[in-house]
This record gives C-alpha cells, structure tokens and sequence, in this order.
C-alpha cells in the first residue's frame, strides 16, 4: 500500500470518529479528533470558533438534539485533509425531528483537525434553533419501540418507552403463579401487603423482596433487554434498588404523582439518576389502573409539587408481556382502578446510579443460596460485586469474600 493510501485511510479513519462521537454525544473523543488551536467556522455566523467555543455549541447541541445520525453523502479524502457532504438527521428533546444538509471542508494535521469550515442551510439553522426553544407538544401516548436502539433514542427524547412483547404466554403464566404464591405466603407469614403510606386506600397488594422469592423475579431483572436500557440511561455500572409488586384491584385509587428518584433533593443535575423498568403481567388499561405519567416530565430537576392535582397524566396502555421504562425524572402514579372485577399486577425494577443508596437492603436480606446461585451481573447489581465508587474495602477481603 502507498504511503498516500495509508494517510488517505488515516484522514477516512479520523472523519468517521469525529462524526461517530458526535452521533454518541461523546464531547471529550470530539475533543480529541481536534488539534487544540482548531479553528472551526460556520458560513451562517461567519464567526471562527476555538475548540473549545466549538464544543460548548456541540454541548448545546448534545443537550437539545438528544438523537443525532449523519447520512453521509460523500466523503472525500484531498490532500491535506478531507471533504463531506452529509445530512444530520436529528430528534429534538420535545420530540421533533429535522434534517440539515451541510457541506464541510476538513483540513487534517498529524491526524488531527486543525481547521473545519461549515456550510450549513442557514434556514435550518434559524428552524433548528426555533424548534428547539418551542414548547415540548405533549404527548398524547407514551412511545412504543419496535427494537433496543427504537427504545433507547425514545428514552433520550421522551424519557419513557413502551416495548410490547417481551414475555411470552408461558412466561406470563409462570411469573403470575410466583406472583400468587408470593402473595400467599407473605399473608401466611404476617408480611404487612396492603394500606402503605404511599398508597389511598388499603385494596392495591404490593409485593416486596421479589429478588429474594423466586427465580423468575430473579430472572427479569437480568433480562439482557432490561439491562441493556438500564445501562443506557444510568451508565454501565449500577444497583438494583428495589424489585417489587403492585396488584391494583377494582376500587383503588390512584397513587400520589411522584418521581422515583424523587427523594434526591432538588434541583437534580441534567441526567437521570435513576430507570425502572416496569413488567405488565397482566394488560394494562385505563380502567384496571394503568400507571399514568406526566409528558416532558422528565426534562424537571424536582418532582411534582405535593397536593398539586391539576398535572395532565399520559396512561401507559399496554398488552401483557411488555415492559415500559421510564427515567427516574418522570412523573407518574398508579392510575385508578375503575374496573368492577379486574386486578392488574405490574412489576418494577428500579435501578439506581451506583452512587445512590439503594432502598432495600441486599446486605442484609439475600439468602446465601441465593447469592450462591447468582450470576455476577445479578450479584453486582445487588452490591456483592466490584464496587464502582472505589473498591477500597477490597483491600481487606478475603479470597471467599
Ligand atoms: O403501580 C403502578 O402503576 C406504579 C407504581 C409506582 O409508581 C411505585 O410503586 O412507585
């Protein structure tokens, strides 16, 4: 291969990170990719930015357009750098989408840009900046998604997501059996079941210690699915708070309107804390107490004001089998149950950033055969694994710790 060649695919190579890292709202590898003396220039302000000017608007933009995707049209290595003609396809945080085609010119130093010069549609710009300062339209349903990066780019936008399907009749039918047995042999035991503090009345069951009741429970919060949108919307390492039950039944009224990270004092930083990711056993509708939640809620840095009423709830319908998962920002209660004879059990997951107290205590409450059995993932989420915050009483361990 020449030498030209080699630099041809070095220049390709530094374009498709530079882009790729934007697409993924990764500041420092767009830091990276730039020399730090970069100029880069827009043709719409006709202002030359430094580096770091340019990445204080790509935060803006970050923050704003939550979903990014380039189209590239074409992609040209020149001498001395490289050419690209593309359109950014982006969601904004109230859920409108737009298209802005740009042309850029790329000049390349020792594999790093030292300047980038940008024509945009000025128009899109003007419609971008616009659209993004507009009022969020409120959403009539939560979102559905079809698949992972569908749920992912929805939990970005929108902080909720509904995925239908994700348990099978046979699943359903042996989560439900675990479900009454826990419930049966709690009331045997004297475990307290209805008319908690959070709850209206006495008629809703909520079922606690689901971790610790049976390997099903076990099984759904592990779900790769579920992991796999905790982890985008907590990060890689996290806790699992607490996994329990709540079986509405015909006459219950609607829980408080709350956030589930709702007692980290205000006002919260720019990102989730906290994701549940709730499991309908059965279906969920308006009249057997679908959870409700508030749209936009979770761009809030506090909860919703106690004694407040006249917040608009969304209900989360959905069929049995799916999940829906929310961001620990968003508003949402138990709906009430205005049927005459139907209960519906709803499962919640809630996970936590490792930095959170979790609100059940594993420590003190999960069986050893139970941890003995479990898989590492289910033991690190239960805070028996490598401790992300330091680690430090590994120090003192002993080798069958
Ligand atoms: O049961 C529901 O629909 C929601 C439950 C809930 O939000 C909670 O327990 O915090």
């Amino acid at each position: 291969m020449s030498i030209a060649a080699i630099r041809n695919d070095d220049v390709l190579g530094l374009a498709e990170r530079f882009f790729s890292s934007i697409e993924r709202g990764e500041a420092d590898a767009v830091s990276g990719c730039y020399a730090p003396d970069a100029r880069i220039w827009h043709n719409t302000d006709g202002i030359e930015q430094t580096r770091e000017e340019n990445l204080a608007t790509l935060g803006w933009l970050f923050r704003e357009v939550p979903e990014r995707r380039y189209e590239v049209i074409a992609r040209h290595p020149v001498p001395g750098g490289f050419l690209q003609q593309h359109v950014m396809h982006g969601t904004l945080r109230n859920g409108k989408t737009f298209a802005m085609p740009a042309c850029i010119i790329c000049r390349v130093e020792e594999g790093r840009i030292v300047r980038l010069d940008e024509y945009l549609d000025s128009a899109s710009v003007t419609a971008l900046v616009e659209a993004a300062s507009s009022r969020a339209a409120p959403l009539a349903a939560p979102p559905r998604a079809r698949n992972a990066e569908e749920a992912k780019a929805q939990l970005r936008a929108h902080g909720i997501t509904v995925i239908e399907g994700v348990l099978g009749k046979d699943e359903l039918a042996r989560v439900r059996e675990a479900v009454r047995a826990g419930v049966e042999s709690d009331g045997t035991k004297g475990v307290q079941l209805h008319g908690f503090p959070f709850d209206p009345d006495t008629r809703n069951t909520r079922l606690f210690d689901l971790v610790n009741k049976d390997k099903v429970f076990r099984q759904l919060v592990e779900h790769p699915l579920a992991i796999e949108l905790v982890q985008q919307v907590i990060g890689k390492d996290f806790l699992l708070s607490n996994f329990s039950g709540n079986i509405t039944a015909p006459g219950s009224g609607p829980m408080g309107l709350h956030a589930d990270q709702g007692y980290v004092p205000a006002r919260w930083p720019s990102y989730p804390l906290a994701v549940n990711v709730a499991w309908a056993i059965d279906d969920f509708t308006v009249e057997n107490g679908a959870t409700r939640f508030v749209a936009s809620s979770h761009g809030s840095t506090e909860g919703p004001q106690p004694g407040r009423t006249d917040y608009e709830t969304v209900p989360i319908e959905c069929p049995a089998g799916s999940i829906f998962v929310m961001d620990g920002r968003v508003w949402h209660e138990t709906g009430p149950n205005v049927s005459k004879d139907k209960t519906r059990i709803g499962l919640f997951a809630y996970y936590v950033r490792p930095f959170l107290r979790p609100q059940w205590n594993w420590d003190r409450t999960v069986p050893r055969e139970v941890l003995e059995e479990a898989s590492p993932l289910l033991r690190a989420m239960l805070g028996f694994g490598h401790n992300p915050t330091g680690s430090l009483d590994s120090l003192y361990l002993r080798d069958d710790d």
